[in-house]
């Protein structure tokens, strides 16, 4: 039997830069935060995929050579609606966050992975709510944030496995980018 994985690919966030979220995430009036050491910046969301797969998407994007983006994280943002909803801080980059993101896709099609087609609209989780929550006072407390700004020096593959308190993201590789 082939085994499935649940996979993302996105930035780690410095240590630092994480530090300082979770400092910002005591701060949030509702919803189940994001445990420091998952926070992270999605480029495509892959879902379940047989692990041969996994092995041809970890080859294509081995020898992605790519500029280090440097971002803000800045902007208070709410993803999803009725099914769940993600409180998240925007992502303030320059065109290579959005170069990254386009030949990380382009990769993935090389190998006949189709990520999904939404718009790409960077940001960090910080904490979910139920689909049904009053998400204004969560995106209160973010309208003034400021993080950064910083330089993410790698992206990675992350297997994400569904537990009753949340996913728990296991790092399978990390691409340098120059
Ligand atoms: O970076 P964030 O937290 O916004 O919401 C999930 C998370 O995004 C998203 O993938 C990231 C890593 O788990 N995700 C989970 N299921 C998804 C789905 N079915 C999804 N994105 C799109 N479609």
């Amino acid at each position: 039997m082939t085994a499935i994985m649940r996979l993302f690919i996105a930035l780690p966030l410095p240590e630092d830069i994480r530090h300082d979220l979770a400092a910002l995430q005591t701060r949030l009036p509702a919803g189940r935060p994001v445990a420091q050491e998952n926070l992270h910046l999605t480029l495509a969301f892959l879902g379940d995929q047989p692990q041969d797969t996994a092995e041809d998407i970890h080859e294509a994007l081995d020898t992605l050579n790519a500029p280090a983006p440097q971002i803000t994280l800045q902007g208070a943002e709410i993803f999803g609606g009725r099914h769940g909803q993600a409180v998240a801080l925007g992502a303030d980059c320059g065109a290579p966050l959005y170069e990254l993101h386009d030949r990380v896709r382009g990769r993935l099609r090389s190998v006949g992975v189709q990520p999904e087609r939404r718009r790409f609209r960077p940001h960090v989780t910080l904490a979910r709510l139920s689909g049904h929550a009053n998400a204004a006072p969560s995106l209160q407390t973010l309208v003034p944030a400021q993080i950064g700004p910083f330089t993410c020096p790698a992206f990675a593959l992350f297997a994400s496995t569904l537990h009753r308190d949340g996913a728990i993201h296991e790092e399978l590789a990390r691409y340098p980018l120059a």
